[in-house]
């Protein structure tokens, strides 16, 4: 793929620059920013986060390190990546309600609607469409969401979208940091925008301090492996069990390290009916969640992103919940009922969930509103 540049192209490309961020903002992007297929600065960070293990069991964090650093050897030719960001959070998300009721189940915000994953790729391609028609030359694009090896949140830092937080989150003055991010990778020498070179967390270290795992062993390094992200979404294996009783009620994802952060103040809804919650997933009781069956699962969850933890990996992390949870008759006998049921992995969790609420006091654990960590969120 050859290389657009001022002088090989028709159209001014400061204009078609321009132009491109509205096209962006009418599909439904929050921001748009340019910058070019260089992640070089990221190279020992990278390299020491590897060494340390903290990817866990994701080991295609390990493969195409120079990929990583050089995207452009990901897309021969591409000479710019276009960084976009779009808001997820939904009106009315009940976090705080939620999070504190241990009879429900929490899910992360970002996926109680349809998979982002293919709604913003979607996008991301109408973008680049966009872009080929605007051009009478061949026009190059790749559109990635999480799906390939690119360092998405240092790329977007380098085109001016935000800076990385202590915990590692892409944070922006005026939205937060409940967004996704997308690249666009093409031969189009846009003109590039200036890198965001300050960072604003100063000396708050909120979102490290509640963290109910303590996930991140210094500012800036997360520890995927004591990630509750990590624990119910990526490990398919046996939570540790020194882990499960930090975890709550958390049982796909957790968002305690943005809800903290005081930047979220900024955070702005998204309108987009893709990302509003289906099923009443926003405000499931545990009880009645751990009773689907496997069809259940996969109807309720179609086109939706829990599908990656698959039944197994559902039913193991309710069951840690329900062991958090008061000890009611009904938990009781909804853990007794699915023993033997699905799997081994899930049976392991059952018996350590019913030996939690044996070691209960029903009386003393029904109240609602106990916090489902060890440690204080916001109102
Ligand atoms: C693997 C992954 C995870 C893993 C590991 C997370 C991690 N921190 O690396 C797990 C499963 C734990 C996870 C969890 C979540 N994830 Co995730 N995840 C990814 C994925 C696919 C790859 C990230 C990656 O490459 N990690 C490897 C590390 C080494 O890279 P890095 O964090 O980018 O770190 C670099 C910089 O921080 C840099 N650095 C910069 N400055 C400094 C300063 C110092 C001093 C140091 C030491 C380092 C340093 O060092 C690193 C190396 O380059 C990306 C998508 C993508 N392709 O980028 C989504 C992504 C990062 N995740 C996202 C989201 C939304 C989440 C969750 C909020 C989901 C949830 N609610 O449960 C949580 C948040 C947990 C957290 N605090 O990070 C969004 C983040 C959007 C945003 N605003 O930043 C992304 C970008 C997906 C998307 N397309 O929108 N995720
Ligand atoms: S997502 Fe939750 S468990 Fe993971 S780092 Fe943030 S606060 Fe800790």
């Amino acid at each position: 793929m050859s290389s657009l540049t001022e002088d090989t192209l028709n159209p001014d490309l400061h204009q078609l620059a321009l132009s491109l961020k509205a096209q962006a903002r009418t599909l439904g992007f929050d921001a748009c920013a340019i910058t070019l297929p260089d992640a070089s600065s990221e190279r020992e960070y990278l390299k020491a986060w590897l060494e340390k293990g903290y990817q866990g069991d994701m080991s295609y964090l390990e493969n195409h390190f120079d990929k990583r650093i050089d995207p452009s050897q990901l897309v021969a030719g591409t000479v710019r990546i276009i960084m976009l960001r779009m808001n997820y959070l939904p009106e009315d998300t009940r976090i705080s309600e939620v999070l504190r009721d241990k009879r429900k189940a929490y899910i992360a915000r970002y996926t109680l609607g349809r998979d982002y994953h293919k709604m913003v790729r979607s996008r991301l391609k109408q973008l680049g469409q966009w872009l080929s028609e605007q051009v009478e030359e061949t026009v190059s694009f790749r559109p990635f969401v999480d799906s390939a090896p690119v360092l998405e949140r240092p790329l977007a830092r380098q085109a001016g979208l935000g800076w990385i937080g202590k915990h590692t989150l892409l944070i922006n003055r005026e939205a937060g940091s409940w967004f996704f991010l997308g690249s666009l990778f093409t031969n189009v020498a846009l003109p590039v925008d200036a890198a965001e070179e300050d960072e604003y967390c100063g000396r708050c270290t909120a979102c490290m301090d509640v963290c109910p795992t303590n996930a991140f062993p210094q500012p800036y390094v997360l520890d995927a492996r004591r990630c509750i992200s990590y624990l119910t979404i990526e490990q398919s294996s046996s939570i540790p069990v020194e882990l499960r009783p930090l975890m709550g009620n958390r049982v796909f994802g957790c968002d305690d390290c943005q809800l903290i952060c005081p930047w979220n103040r900024f955070a702005q809804r998204s309108p987009e009916d893709d990302f509003k919650p289906r099923h009443g997933l926003d405000n499931g009781e545990l009880v009645e969640l751990f009773k689907w069956s496997e069809k259940e699962f996969l109807t309720k969850t179609e086109g939706s992103a829990i599908r990656r933890t698959g039944y197994e990996g559902w039913m193991r992390n309710l069951a840690v919940a329900l062991g958090n949870g008061p000890a009611s008759p009904g938990a009781i006998e909804a853990l007794r009922s699915k023993m033997g049921a699905v799997s081994d992995l899930v049976d392991e969790h059952i018996r350590w969930a019913l030996d939690e609420l044996a070691g209960k006091d029903e009386l003393l654990t029904e109240p609602l509103f106990i916090h489902a960590g060890s440690k204080r969120l916001p109102e």
